[in-house]
């Protein structure tokens, strides 16, 4: 009896966390894709909601859809504009590689409220695939 509630308490001391990270990524500080043909997932974390007209930086995890590691080497692309209006950033964020399909991207600027499109691809090998992300600044 002791036993089995210890497995059970010890069971959900490893679980929680792993759950809690899922949870994790949340609007507005936190966006997730998966991507056009459903072979990874990107979360996009920003240090608080996504401002207008000041520089943030975008900290990039690409995983399996299921959020898995990726095997392999995989690097990503990003850049974002404002598709309705026909306009882009007028900044060019610096992409970091870090490994492990994590990257930091520095360097972005919303420069009007509305909708911004995130266009991104990642590519491992000769292999793209792009992912889109919809956000809306205020
Ligand atoms: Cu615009």
């Amino acid at each position: 009896m002791l036993k089995k509630s210890l497995m059970t308490y010890l069971l959900a001391f490893l679980l929680l966390p792993m759950m809690g990270n899922a949870a994790e990524c949340k609007a507005p500080t936190c966006h997730s894709v998966v991507s056009a043909k459903d072979n990874y997932r990107i979360e996009l974390q920003a240090a608080s909601a996504i401002p207008v007209n000041s520089l943030f930086n975008l900290d990039v995890t690409v995983t399996t859809k299921e959020g898995k590691p990726v095997a392999g080497k995989v690097s990503l692309d990003l850049d974002a504009g404002m598709p309705h209006h026909n306009h882009g950033m007028n900044v060019k964020p610096v992409i970091k590689e870090l490994g492990a399909g994590k990257f930091r991207v520095e360097g972005m600027m919303f420069h009007m409220p509305g909708a911004w499109t995130i266009t991104m691809s990642v590519s491992k090998g000769i292999m793209r695939e792009a992912a889109n992300l919809v956000v809306e600044v205020q």
